[in-house]
């Protein structure tokens, strides 16, 4: 009886310990998403601990955590990518973990390591897996062994005799990429071969320069496709679920998102379903925990995986709407160890979800980066509006880091209903001081072509022109 009562005892104690969250999380980032970070956290009963540049002392993120440090000055690299003074700063304050965010530290599988080494958990993958999906060609190759089907093209390519074999059996056009790129950096679109000499060149060239790695590999130049990724979420315990699909085909030649939404219109059932699958074998083929992104490139109904991001993402505010869940409070569960809790069954979507970027952008000076002071500032809400921002009338936008001011997220029964409710968001919306992207967002969503859901990537060009100058890219052919 005595041993009974004792077992049942440790059964509940360990159940407890299961249950137990983070007591403190160190928020290593800013901006909005610092904000969002520190919102999950409250909700969860977590202390926060904030820090901040010189530049962003008078910053909203650093007010809304319960304790805030400086970490250096203005420039990123100083602060917010400043490893030993965020490390110290976990240390000093006794934090369990640290959410990277998106950006800054976020797929820096040294950092992450560096967390485990001084006992902080990272809100994240596995070191290990960050560093694999980390590398594009690596991540290509792990994920077709696992059954995915990817780009076609090559491996990492250590001559232009090489390259030119390649591109001649797969035929032009061809593109080439850079291993440690993401984001269109070190990227060449090459369709004859007497062009592929120098474009092998200068793409190893950007691609040394801009990640001191110059290793670049060939694609199958994909024409007009759709950008569309799946969300994902594992736990430590072996689950893996999708989250469902986003279009975010509207971005700009720089590769900057500008609009993104779910679920993604005009997708056949079963290639939507492809998709899933897809995500879900890919992440269990790589043991993949936390939340994470499989971007595939969607033509007609081919289906290709691109590459994989392993940090929450900017955009996952369309998710959750549409499928009632917070990525943010999950990813903090199963970082502290806790099961998922539901399975794919439990996860239904309903309903549509847009989100506008909008930045302090120059749309008549090619979108040149604005800083300065906020002199007003008028955030739309009403039903179905979901504001994510760190703005406010009278705040500063220094110079330093990303132009993103706010994301207007619009959601309704129907992509329709969706569409009116941005458009009345964005008539509301007033920020001035600085130029924004607001003006280019109701262009783009007065078109028919966003209208009817019948675009791709080649699609900004056609409308924004103006802004943009001719030719402005080079995949719109
Ligand atoms: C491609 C592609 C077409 N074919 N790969 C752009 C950024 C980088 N992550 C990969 N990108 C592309 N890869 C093949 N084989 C077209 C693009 C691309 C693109 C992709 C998604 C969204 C917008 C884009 C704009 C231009 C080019």
């Amino acid at each position: 009886m005595t041993v009974r009562l004792w077992i049942t005892a440790l059964h509940s104690l360990r159940s407890i310990e299961d249950k137990t969250i983070f007591r403190k999380v160190l928020i290593a980032n800013r901006g909005e998403i610092a904000l969002r970070i520190n919102r999950a956290c409250q909700e969860l009963g977590v202390r926060t601990v904030a820090i901040f540049s010189q530049a962003d002392r008078e910053s909203l993120h650093v007010r809304g955590a319960d304790e805030a440090f400086c970490v250096g000055p203005g420039p990123a690299q100083r602060s917010y990518l400043n490893i030993p003074n965020i490390i110290s700063t976990a240390l000093v304050t006794h934090c369990d973990a640290i959410h990277p965010g998106y950006g800054f530290l976020a797929e820096n599988a040294r950092f992450a390591e560096i967390c485990a080494d001084h006992g902080i958990a990272f809100i994240g993958p596995r070191p290990e897996v960050i560093a694999a999906m980390g590398d594009k060609a690596t991540a290509k190759r792990v994920m077709s062994e696992a059954g995915v089907a990817t780009t076609p093209g090559t491996d990492i390519l250590t001559s232009v005799e090489e390259a030119q074999a390649a591109a001649d059996a797969m035929g032009y056009p061809v593109l080439l990429k850079a291993t440690a790129g993401g984001g269109g950096k070190g990227m060449r679109e090459v369709h004859a071969r007497a062009d592929l000499e120098r474009a092998f060149a200068s793409a190893q060239a950007e691609a040394e320069a801009g990640f001191k790695d110059g290793r670049v590999y060939l694609e199958k130049l994909i024409l007009r496709p759709r950008h569309i990724e799946v969300q994902v979420l594992g736990d430590t315990h072996g689950n893996v679920v999708h989250v469902g699909e986003r279009d975010c085909s509207v971005q700009k030649p720089s590769h900057q998102k500008l609009i993104e939404e779910a679920p993604a219109p005009n997708l056949t059932a079963a290639a939507r379903e492809a998709l899933h699958k897809m995500a879900v074998r890919a992440c269990q083929a790589v043991g993949y925990t936390n939340a994470g992104t499989l971007e595939f490139l969607v033509s007609n109904d081919d289906i290709y995986f691109m590459e994989m991001n392993t940090r929450i993402q900017v955009e996952h505010p369309v998710t959750e709407m549409v499928y009632n869940i917070d990525l943010v409070k999950e990813q903090i569960r199963v970082a502290a160890g806790e099961s998922l809790g539901y399975g794919q069954g439990d996860l239904t979507a309903r309903g549509h979800a847009i989100e506008c970027r909008i930045n302090a952008e120059d749309a008549k000076n090619n979108f040149a980066p604005q800083a300065g002071r906020l002199t007003n500032v008028a955030l739309p809400g009403g039903p179905g509006i979901r504001v994510d921002t760190h703005i406010y009338a009278g705040g500063s936008i220094p110079p330093y880091y990303d132009s993103m001011l706010a994301k207007i997220v619009a959601f309704g029964a129907t992509r329709e209903i969706a569409i009116a409710r941005m458009e009345r968001a964005l008539r509301e919306t007033v920020i001035e001081g600085v130029a924004t992207t607001v003006d280019q967002c109701r262009e783009l969503l007065a078109s028919a072509e966003f209208r009817q859901g019948h675009y791709d990537i080649g699609f900004l060009p056609s409308v924004m022109t103006a802004s943009l100058g001719s030719g402005a890219n080079a995949f719109s052919a």
